[in-house]
């Protein structure tokens, strides 16, 4: 089982977990109730004062290879806990946005420490209680209490969530990756719709915009593309649907 390690307020879960881990523990969980420097993919900024749940995952995967399997691992701990919890149907847009009816309500970030002892820390931020978001992007994500109309018990939900993320350490340490995609996808709604994204790389000038029809995932976990007849795998980056 996950032990979770609860903090008032942090500048991040992600580094207090990696210190932990750097330490040598493992298998544990870091929450706080609010984060002063929280950050998401890309080293964006993750809002998260009050009424969010906040929490870093460290474990210790038995391969790092295919640790991207735990951030679908992680959305879909997610997704399942609130339909048990709460009553929500939330869905997952490629690779890590839980949204509901397109408004984000959870982000995913798994962070890699490789060495002599790898370790992963996986990063949830979920809004659960909060009123209002700031003008950035209140146009773009939800709450739990804002579309039930009611508060919610973080731990409750955070203790769902660990039960669930839980056994998929289980199956990742078993390497039975084609079950975590399995349920992962079914709550995924990205595939069989039409999409935009731009493609990776270094400088600007090589990035193009890819716009086509989501048609699947392969092994790795891109998102495959059919645009202009040709099959496209897109490794990362944000996807916009249309739905
Ligand atoms: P992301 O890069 O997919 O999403 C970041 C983007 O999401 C931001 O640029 C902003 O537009 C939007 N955003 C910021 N805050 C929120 C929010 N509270 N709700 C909805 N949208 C928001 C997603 O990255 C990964 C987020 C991981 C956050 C967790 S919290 C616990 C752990 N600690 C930490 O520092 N990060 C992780």
């Amino acid at each position: 089982m996950l032990d979770a390690i609860f903090y008032k307020k942090l500048n991040s879960t992600q580094d207090t977990a990696k210190k932990l881990a750097s330490d040598g523990r493992r298998n544990f969980a870091v929450v706080a109730d609010s984060q002063m420097k929280a950050r998401g993919r890309f080293g964006r900024k993750w809002h998260s004062g009050k009424g969010g749940l906040w929490a870093s995952i460290a474990v210790a995967p038995s391969d790092m290879e295919h640790v991207q399997y735990l951030t679908f691992a992680a959305a879909t701990s997610v997704a399942n806990a609130l339909k048990k919890c709460c009553n929500l149907d939330v869905k997952i847009k490629w690779p890590n946005d839980v949204h509901y009816n397109g408004l984000k309500i959870c982000g995913i970030l798994t962070e890699g420490a490789f060495g002599k002892e790898s370790f992963a820390v996986v990063g949830i931020g979920l809004n659960v209680n909060q009123k209002k978001f700031s003008v950035d992007i209140k146009k773009t994500a939800t709450s739990i209490k804002k579309i039930t109309g009611k508060e919610h018990d973080i731990k409750k939900i955070l203790d769902s969530v660990l039960k669930n993320f839980n056994r998929y350490c289980i199956l990742y340490k078993s390497r039975n990756y084609s079950k975590i995609l399995y349920d992962w996808k079914k709550y995924c709604d990205t595939i069989g719709k039409e999409v935009k994204a731009i493609s990776s790389g270094k400088k600007i000038s090589e990035r193009k915009i890819i716009s086509g029809k989501a048609v699947g995932i392969d092994e790795d976990l891109n998102l495959i593309i059919m645009s202009c007849n040709k099959k496209i795998a897109l490794t990362e980056g944000d996807v916009s649907v249309r739905y």
